[in-house]
């Protein structure tokens, strides 16, 4: 038995969750939406975290299918709880596949998801691997009406002038910055910087990762838009999201 073969049928027999962590507004705190993240209940051996599976389901394919799920099921469930707005990952994979539009918009249609409460999680893998092809992509996608954002900015091979080519309309801090706030003058200086292009360039700022109230109390200071982190509230099911919004009204 592979990981693969399993991968295979968990779509057909259901055995993937999706957990929902809160974005909030940074000065008030108020929960603006969630992003949404995958989990897989493994039959035999529990749940996995998407870095265990993600990877095996792009090299097979299995991501387009399971691609489409989550976005249906994300946008489903946060179609049911007004004003919400929900933020879904996106692999290179789905990009490349060339369905992600018609995809996204069908999810939508589906749901009756207003495309304004949807965004898209980009990293910038998606971004240097076919530059004409992407920017297509992306432009399709801010047709529909759905935000799009830059997922670990600030990690891996993104590019300042990304920024300036595609239609990003929200940049997400790296937690691995964020995490050393409270230590560190380097990540702090990196975070101010990116915090102070977001407002240059005109684009809403997420911080990932907050764990403490005085990296909040930073952020805050420094006019960061939103603040996602265990802080704020871990990854929860549905169930547990109606409770967290219930508790803050
Ligand atoms: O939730 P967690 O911190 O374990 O997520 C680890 C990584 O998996 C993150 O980089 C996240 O972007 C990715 N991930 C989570 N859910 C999904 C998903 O539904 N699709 C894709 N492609 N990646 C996801
Ligand atoms: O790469 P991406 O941003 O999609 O990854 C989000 C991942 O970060 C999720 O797997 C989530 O569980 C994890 N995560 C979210 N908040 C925190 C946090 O405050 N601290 C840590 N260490 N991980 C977090
Ligand atoms: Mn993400
Ligand atoms: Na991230």
């Amino acid at each position: 038995r592979t990981l693969e073969g399993d991968l295979r049928r968990a779509i057909v027999s259901d055995e993937f969750v999706l957990l929902f962590q809160p974005r909030c507004d940074a000065r008030t705190l108020e929960l603006l939406g969630v992003e949404a993240l995958i989990r897989w209940d493994h039959p035999q051996l529990g749940r996995l975290a998407p870095d265990e599976f993600v990877p095996i389901a792009e090299k097979s394919g299995l991501v387009i299918p399971l691609g489409e799920w989550v976005l249906r099921k994300a946008c489903d469930t946060i179609s049911r709880l007004p004003e919400l707005n929900v933020s879904v990952n996106v692999s290179v994979v789905q990009f490349r596949n060339g369905e992600l539009v018609g995809t996204v918009e069908s999810a939508l249609r589906a749901t009756s998801l207003p495309a304004h409460r949807l965004e898209l999680e980009i990293t910038e893998s998606v971004l240097i691997e076919n530059t004409d092809k992407a920017l297509d992509i992306l432009e399709g996608l801010k047709k529909l009406g759905v935000r799009l954002s830059m997922d670990d900015f600030g990690t891996g091979y993104s590019s300042l002038g990304y920024l300036r080519t595609f239609p990003f309309d929200a940049l997400k801090i790296d937690r691995r910055f964020v995490g050393d706030l409270d230590q560190s003058k380097g990540a702090l200086a990196i975070v101010q910087a990116i915090l102070g292009l977001g407002r240059a360039l005109g684009m809403q700022v997420v911080a990932e990762g907050v764990e403490t109230e005085t990296q909040l109390a930073v952020l805050k200071a420094d006019s960061c838009d939103e603040v996602q982190g265990f802080y704020l509230g871990r990854p929860m099911t549905e169930e547990a999201l109606r409770a967290y919004i219930a508790e803050r009204r």
